[in-house]
C-alpha cells in the first residue's frame, strides 16, 4: 500500500520485489539503495552545476581517450565511495577507470558486480542538457577472490544481468531499472523536498513500432553503404509503411533513450569510418548498450549491433565499443535487415 501522501518509494518498491523472492537476502536491496543514494548526491550536483565553479575540463583525459569534466570525475568518486564499503561487491567497472576497481581490503567482499558509466553525456553539462548515469549489475562466476581473476568475472554478456538501469538527471531526475525476468521496467521521479524517489511510471512498454529515429547524421559521410540506405529509407516518402519518420537526436544518451522508451523511437549509434581506433562505433558495450539493452527488452523493445542481440555478445574487453540499434522492436528488426544486408531500398 502506498505511504500516504508520499506515494511508493523506491525503497519500498525495492523491498516488495525482494519479498516475492524467498531466496533473496537482502543484500542486493542493499546494493540498489547505496546507489541510489550515490544517485541523489550527484543529482544535486548536477542541478547546481551552473551556480558553482565545478564546469569546465580537468585538462585530463580518460581512459578512451576523451576530454573529461569535473562533474564525470566526482560522479565517479561518489558511486565508488558509496559502493565500496557495503559487503555485496567483488569488484566495480567504470567507464572513467581503465582498470577494474577492486573492493579495499579492508570492506568485505560480495558475489555482485556493478558496471557504470558515472555521468553519460557530460559534454552537454555546461548547456544544460539531460545527463545520466547507465548501470548494470552482475553476479560473479565463482567463488574466487584474487584480482587476477575479476576480469574473468566482469567478462559477461549482457543477458547475464541481473539487473541494470540508469538515472536521468533532466527537468526532473529520475531512476528507471528493472530486475529482469518478466519483472518489468519501472520509472521513479525525485521528489526533492521529501527527497525520495517515488513510483512515476510502473510497468513501462515501448511502443513496438514507432515514427522517430534518432542519429548523429553528422556522420553520414563515414557511414557504409547499408547504414546510409538504411536512414536513407527512414527519411524516404513511403506512406504505407508510415515514412518519412520524424528524427529527434540530443547526443545523449540517456535523454535519447529515455524519450524513446517512453514515446517509440530508434536510436543508432553505428558504426563509422571517422575514427581507426574506433570501428566499432563510439558506445560501450559493456557501461552503456548492455544495461539499456535490457531496460529495452525487459520493456517489450529490442536492442542489436545490427547483425544481432546486443545481450548476447561475449565481451573480450571491458571498454569494448559495439554499433548500437536500440528502441521499438520493429524499427530494430527494420535497422537489422538493413545492415545485415538482407534489404536495400
Ligand atoms: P560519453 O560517455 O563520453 O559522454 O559519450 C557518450 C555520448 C552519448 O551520451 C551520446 O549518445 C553520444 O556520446 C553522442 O555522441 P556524438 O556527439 O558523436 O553524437
Ligand atoms: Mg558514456
Amino acid at each position: 500500500m502506498a505511504n500516504k501522501g508520499v506515494g511508493i518509494t523506491i525503497t519500498q518498491h525495492i523491498l516488495n520485489q525482494q519479498r516475492e523472492n524467498p531466496a533473496a537476502t537482502g543484500g542486493f536491496t542493499t546494493l540498489l539503495n547505496e546507489l541510489i543514494v550515490a544517485a541523489k548526491v550527484i543529482s544535486r550536483e548536477v542541478n547546481k552545476a551552473g551556480l558553482v565553479d565545478i564546469l569546465g575540463s580537468t585538462g585530463r583525459t580518460n581512459v578512451q581517450g576523451e576530454q573529461v569534466q569535473k562533474l564525470d570525475i566526482f560522479a565517479n568518486q561518489i558511486i565508488i565511495e558509496r559502493m565500496q564499503h557495503i559487503g555485496q561487491l567483488c569488484c566495480m567497472g567504470s567507464e572513467e577507470d581503465p582498470d577494474l576497481i577492486d573492493i579495499p581490503s579492508q570492506y568485505p567482499k560480495g558475489d555482485y558486480i556493478i558496471v557504470f558509466d558515472p555521468l553519460d553525456g557530460s559534454s552537454n553539462i555546461d548547456v544544460n542538457v539531460s545527463i545520466g548515469t547507465i548501470f548494470g549489475i552482475y553476479k560473479r562466476k565463482g567463488e574466487e577472490n584474487r584480482i587476477d581473476f575479476l576480469l574473468d568475472h566482469v567478462l559477461q554478456p549482457g543477458k547475464n544481468q541481473v539487473a541494470a538501469g540508469y538515472f536521468i538527471y533532466g527537468s526532473s531526475t529520475m531512476m528507471v531499472y528493472t530486475t529482469g525476468g518478466g519483472s518489468g521496467v519501472h520509472g521513479f521521479t525525485l521528489y526533492p523536498s521529501v527527497g525520495e524517489f517515488l513510483l512515476s511510471h510502473e510497468n513501462i512498454q515501448i511502443p513496438e513500432k514507432s515514427k522517430t529515429y534518432s542519429v548523429n547524421e553528422g556522420n553520414y559521410a563515414y557511414w557504409d553503404e547499408k547504414t546510409v540506405a538504411l536512414v536513407d529509407y527512414l527519411k524516404s516518402i513511403d506512406k504505407v509503411n508510415g515514412m518519412p519518420y520524424t528524427s529527434r537526436y540530443v547526443g545523449s544518451l540517456v535523454a535519447d533513450f529515455h524519450r524513446n522508451l517512453l514515446k517509440g523511437g530508434l536510436f543508432m549509434y553505428p558504426a563509422d569510418k571517422k575514427d581507426p581506433k574506433k570501428p566499432s562505433g563510439k558506445l560501450r558495450l559493456m557501461v552503456e548498450a548492455n544495461p539499456l539493452a535490457m531496460v529495452a527488452k525487459e520493456a517489450g523493445g529490442y536492442a542489436s549491433d545490427g547483425t544481432g542481440p546486443i545481450l548476447d555478445i561475449q565481451p573480450n574487453e571491458f571498454h569494448q565499443r559495439v554499433p548500437l540499434f536500440i528502441g521499438s522492436r520493429k524499427d530494430v528488426e527494420m535497422a537489422e535487415e538493413f545492415i545485415s544486408g538482407k534489404r536495400g531500398e
